[in-house]
């Protein structure tokens, strides 16, 4: 039997129950197995079987319920962002911020709230890979000791659309299409393409989803938005306009397009692993939160509306204020019980936050709570422990499926009296410190009226992705042509290339061009556009390239070896790595190692075969002579340096592994070094110069 200690106390409407199993599973206090009822089973190998070779008995309960544990294990996949990965942490705030939010979590410098944060991909499901091209997801829920708020966002600061009216148009188009249930995770396809030309708001949207933002290196190098302007709100009951931004310790990377195809093959875990393998190793992923803040009065001088999600207010226009810092420090112990019923929803806000009329974000505020209902099965989705405040909470709800708590009396109606009997009366509003929504009348007093429309500065549909264009570097800008015409080269309806084309020219008449080029096309004739966009500053911030750190922190090193290589030199580079925050990954043809010049053996950390060069981000070949000409009949040692160089990485090498090098068809550039400290400079970065010699972009 479970013993007293077996059991979690569980706080919740009703006070204190003992009723949850502990997270211990279903063993008594010996250890010993038992089933859900508690009753130990003394054999889980065999069924119980009328004689050795007889039939199994329908009475065998132990099997039974075993069995039908088992059948509903799984529930239903989220209809989007159904891939994810999620860690739990921190967030730390730097200062007080009670001059703009009474938000009890920004109030005291230094203190910090629990969180729980989920990345995500978009379109592919539960069990499909972690790098095809697309958005992440980037939610972040805070249990604050307010109640819980959950800033739902993701890694580029738009979205491709201005009402949620049109998101199930979006993800059904995005999808697998409907009869044939392919491409998984992909938007490269009809049905995207068709729905997206035909959506004019979606072009800045799709300029991100085009750009090097869609392939990240790691989640822990993205960036990551809010999206929506929301309001903060002071205890003067002062309403601030604020966008947020995630920004990360280690720096904005992105993997090339050919990179991160050929990831999909060598590690579909790739991002997943990444983030599991940091933490556990101590090296905590960390970001800063930021703010722009602004009045109405600055939202009136924009040439474009701030409660349209497909715009974003440039940084240099407004800076971001930094307030805070987010750490992950812990793996999830179960990934079902913790990643998988994570319950995000954006109307989750606390006093001092507050919602915008952004027509998107006012139907998400709907979505989200309904979405859990049919994926958790239950009303109560929110006492599963990863979803429950940890702060004190109490009302009068009642009941519904998988109710895990025990109220006590009779009070579970309010108004009552029940306490002049002496009797416990519950929980009551409390005027004064209970969440009150923001007026925000003077906003929107002069629309009147109920109306299906949008206002009328939505309608510029371009200026921003032009902008977006012309503030990326040349390399940066030949992806985004590069990804159009990948994308548009699958698209089999011979109608949509030519109308997606027609909307780019509103956007950048050469980038027009280079697609219609790029997919073999006439240019067509410009779209009309609702309204003649405008030319804005560009802005360096949204440009990764421009803002990339060059370093080995956080970063992996392979070093290849073989029989003979010289031990002295890869212990020296696998300090070097290490002395700079960076991971040495020993690669050799067998995992169990090869034989160095001094006749000891060093074991790898990976087979050559299974460890390719994408999987890391500089490589040192470290090789004898001897050693260099075994690898030269070895495909997968040609083919990692090959890539490496196809990757723009640096490579460092010894002089006799040169015969590899040349055969793998590395030219000498910056980033082709000798392995001195002039290789660990180089392993920082990425070549991008390098490219034109590599492959035709569009
Ligand atoms: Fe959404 C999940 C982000 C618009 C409806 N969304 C979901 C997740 C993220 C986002 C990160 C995964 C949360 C997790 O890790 O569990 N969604 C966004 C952003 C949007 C956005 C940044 C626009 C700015 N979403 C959006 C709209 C609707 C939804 C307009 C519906 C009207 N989103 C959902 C959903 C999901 C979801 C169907 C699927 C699973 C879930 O909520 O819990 O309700």
């Amino acid at each position: 039997m479970a013993s007293k200690a077996d059991y979690e106390t569980v706080r919740g409407n009703g006070g204190e129950t003992h009723q949850r199993v502990s997270e211990k599973g279903p063993h008594d206090a010996a250890g010993h197995l038992t089933t859900n009822q508690g009753i130990r089973v003394s054999d889980n190998q065999n069924s119980l079987k009328s004689g050795a070779r007889g039939p199994t008995l329908l009475e065998d309960f132990v099997l039974r319920e075993k069995i039908f544990h088992f059948d509903h294990e799984r529930i239903p996949e989220r209809i989007v962002h159904a891939r994810g990965s999620a860690a739990h942490g921190f967030f730390e705030v730097y200062e007080s911020l009670a001059d703009i939010t009474k938000a009890d979590l920004f109030q005291r410098p230094g203190e910090k709230t629990p969180l729980f944060t989920r990345f995500s991909t978009v379109a592919g499901g539960a069990g499909s890979v972690d790098t095809p091209r697309d958005v992440r997801g980037f939610a972040v829920k805070f249990y604050t000791q307010e109640g819980n708020w959950d800033l739902v966002g993701n890694n580029i600061p738009v979205f491709f659309i201005q009402d949620a009216i049109k998101f199930p148009d979006l993800v059904h188009s995005v999808k697998m299409e409907a009869d044939r249930a392919y491409p998984q995770a992909g938007s490269a396809h009809d049905t995207f393409w068709d729905w997206a030309s035909l959506m004019p708001e979606t072009t800045h949207m799709l300029m991100w989803a085009m750009s090097d933002r869609a392939i990240p290196r790691s989640l822990r190098m993205m960036e990551g938005f809010g999206i929506h302007t929301f309001r903060l709100v002071n205890a003067a009951g002062k309403s601030t306009f604020v966008k947020f931004h995630w920004k990360p310790k280690l720096g904005m990377q992105s993997t090339l397009w050919d990179e991160a195809l050929k990831l999909q093959a060598a590690d579909n875990d790739y991002h997943r692993r990444d983030l599991h393998e940091a933490i556990a190793m101590g090296a905590f992923p960390e970001w800063e939160l930021g703010i722009q803040a602004f009045d109405q009065k600055f939202a009136d001088g924009l040439p474009y509306d701030v409660l349209d999600p497909t715009k974003l207010i440039p940084e240099e226009v407004l800076p971001v204020r930094l307030i805070g810092r987010m750490v992950l420090d812990r793996n999830p112990e179960n990934f079902f019980a913790e990643t998988e019923q994570v319950a995000f929803c954006p109307a989750n806000i606390v006093p001092g936050v507050d919602f915008t009329n952004d027509p998107l974000l006012q139907g998400r505020l709907f979505s989200y709570l309904d979405t859990q209902k049919s994926r958790l099965g239950t009303a109560n989705f929110h006492q599963i422990p990863i979803n429950a405040p940890k702060c004190p909470f109490a009302n009068f709800q009642r009941d519904g499926q998988m109710q895990m708590n025990v109220p006590k009396g009779r009070a579970n109606y309010e108004p009552n009296s029940l306490g002049d009997a002496g009797e416990e009366t519950g929980p009551r509003e409390c005027p004064a410190t209970g969440f009150t929504t923001f007026e925000g009348r003077a906003e929107h007093e002069e629309e009147g009226g109920k109306l299906r429309v949008r206002a009328e500065l939505f309608a510029d549909h371009y200026s921003q992705a032009r902008m977006l264009f012309h503030s990326l570097t040349d390399n940066e800008k030949a992806h985004v042509a590069s990804s159009f015409t990948f994308e548009l080269s699958k698209v089999g309806l011979a109608h949509v290339p030519p109308r997606l084309v027609g909307n780019l020219l509103n956007v950048d008449e050469t980038l027009a061009r280079r697609v219609a080029n790029g997919i073999g096309i006439q240019l067509p004739k410009k779209n009309a556009a609702a309204r003649e966009p405008i030319d804005m500053k560009p802005s360096k911030a949204l440009s990764i390239q421009a803002n990339m750190k060059e370093t080995i922190e956080g970063r992996s090193v392979g070093i290849l070896y073989a029989d003979g290589s010289d031990g002295k030199v890869i212990v020296r580079l696998v300090k070097a790595i290490k002395g700079k925050g960076g991971r040495p990954v020993l690669i050799s043809t067998k995992v169990g190692g090869a034989t160095l010049a001094d006749g000891s053996k060093l074991k790898a950390d990976g087979q050559l075969a299974g460890t390719p060069s994408q999987t890391v981000d500089a490589i040192a070949v470290v090789l004898s002579s001897e050693g260099c000409k075994a690898l030269l009949k070895e495909g997968a040692a040609v083919q990692f340096v090959m890539d490496a160089f196809g990757h723009l990485k640096a490579i460092g090498h010894s002089p006799e592994a040169k015969p590899l090098l040349d055969k793998a068809g590395v030219e000498p550039d910056a980033g082709v070094t000798d392995l001195s400290d002039l290789f660990i400079a180089a392993a920082g970065k990425r070549f991008f110069d390098r490219e034109p010699k590599v492959r035709t972009l569009a």
